[in-house]
């Protein structure tokens, strides 16, 4: 996109969990995570209507590395298919689950929770690892009117892309905002997940696309 893009009232911008332990010195940290928030509040100021997620897992989630006894960032099966292990992480009601304290949250007009199912990780915004069970999010945005979605925030290769493609899925037009957005990167996730998200498309761009 080499034009500017001006929000208009069926768009809305979906930050993805820009939490603590995303964040530098979290327990799930993604490499310059923090870079994110001054850009993102810069975008929070542009659109008219703006969704936040946030991950949100009880104590003991299924997809902790320390649940199964297993070694963080390897992968096992789950009745519903492979999972990554994580270390623990936005755990419900800790310091590290809230979002950067950098974040101007005053604008959202709705923070969507997601992962608080012990059986079954969510990164998806739409529906969690399953593919089946759904947030609830594309009803809400279907009944405001809401089509075309621009996506930024944490990780890119994860949370970001997994719901680019369900939005897809869903039938919402999707833009990742790559600069207002950074990876975890494992094992060449980030290429993948930009090579799907284009095969699906979803537009990437920049954020100074905006204005
Ligand atoms: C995420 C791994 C585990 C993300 C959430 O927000 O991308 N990644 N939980
Ligand atoms: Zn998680």
């Amino acid at each position: 996109m080499s034009f500017k893009v001006t929000p208009m009232e069926d768009d809305a911008l979906v930050v993805i969990d820009v939490q603590n332990d995303f964040c530098p010195g979290g327990s799930l940290a993604v490499s310059k995570g923090d870079e994110v928030v001054p850009l993102i509040n810069t975008l929070m100021g542009q659109f008219r209507h703006v969704v936040l997620t946030q991950d949100w897992h009880p104590a003991g989630h299924s997809s902790f590395a320390s649940t199964h006894k297993g070694q963080p960032f390897t992968s096992i099966k789950l009745d519903y298919g492979d999972q990554t292990l994580w270390p623990d992480h936005c755990v419900q009601g800790t310091k590290g689950a809230e979002f950067h304290a950098g974040l101007k949250l005053t604008g959202a007009e709705l923070i969507l929770r997601k992962g608080f199912r012990k059986p079954i990780d969510s990164y998806s915004a739409f529906y969690e690892n399953d593919k089946v069970t759904r947030t609830g999010l594309a009803g809400y945005l279907r009944d405001r009117g809401l089509k075309r979605l621009f996506l930024c925030g944490l990780a890119t290769d994860f949370c970001v892309a997994w719901s680019a493609l369900d939005g897809r899925r869903e039938g919402f037009q999707v833009v990742v905002l790559e600069d207002a957005s950074r990876a975890i990167d494992l094992n060449g996730s980030l290429a993948a997940a930009r090579a799907e998200m284009v095969k699906a498309g979803v537009a990437l761009t920049a954020s100074d696309h905006i204005g």
